[in-house]
């Protein structure tokens, strides 16, 4: 059978998200580059596998989704369900609670700063210190709840590894790559975390991966 084909660039933390999902789940795939500078991402034939114009998109045989968490989840249980503690309700929704979070609390305070810092200047553009400095407010916020949790279990979702954990990787490798990266020094079980993560043959293969000379 074809390979799933991954649709995006990996200087994009959305696409690496997927490849975290897919290199965690062993499974066999392709990435397939869509070029921004001449707007490929708008033509009709990533519109037809993505209609909102974006990357990442996915094909799995007849199957084509997009959204980089749905994606994920898929991977995961055609895979790897067990990082989704699918088949047991308490663990399963404790995957969903840190999936949500990952998605509206820490990468809603992560994406102007990367945006900001990392995007912009890529652009010619400049960095907006003030925008900067209020998400970096937010994420403490955000770092002190999840120092809270860790502190109590290993993983974020319980004593287990889960997709709600591997979605943080893309963002948190582009946080590190920012003059930002120290955020981290003030929680001690947060960082013992992503330490843990860092040390998984599939983060370190993404983490090459995102290297622009990679
Ligand atoms: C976000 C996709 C997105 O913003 C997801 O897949 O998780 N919620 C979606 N993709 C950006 C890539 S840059 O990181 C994109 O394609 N932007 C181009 C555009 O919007 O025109």
């Amino acid at each position: 059978m074809a390979p799933m084909k991954l649709y995006g660039a990996t200087v994009s933390w959305n696409v690496t998200r997927c490849v975290v999902a897919l290199e965690e789940a062993g499974a066999e795939y392709q990435i397939v580059p869509i070029d921004f500078a001449t707007a490929e991402h708008k033509s009709p034939d990533h519109l037809a596998r993505n209609p909102f114009g974006q990357v990442p998109a996915f094909q799995d045989g007849d199957l084509h989704l997009w959204e980089s968490r749905a994606i994920g989840k898929y991977v995961a249980r055609k895979h790897k369900p067990d990082l989704l503690r699918e088949g047991n309700l308490k663990e399963s929704a404790m995957v969903d609670v840190w999936l949500e979070v990952e998605a509206n609390q820490y990468t809603a305070a992560l994406n102007p700063i990367l945006y900001q810092c990392l995007v912009s200047p890529m652009f010619g553009g400049t960095t907006d210190q003030k925008v900067v400095e209020e998400n970096l407010e937010k994420l403490k916020k955000v770092l002190e709840v999840y120092e809270a949790r860790l502190a109590k279990h290993k993983y974020l979702a319980g004593d287990f590894l889960s997709l709600a954990d591997l979605n943080h990787v893309s963002v948190t490798l582009c946080l590190l790559a920012t003059p930002h990266a120290s955020v981290f020094d003030a929680y001690p079980h947060v960082k013992a975390w992503w330490d843990g993560l860092m040390a998984r043959p599939s983060v370190q293969k993404v983490a090459a991966l995102m290297k622009p000379s990679a």
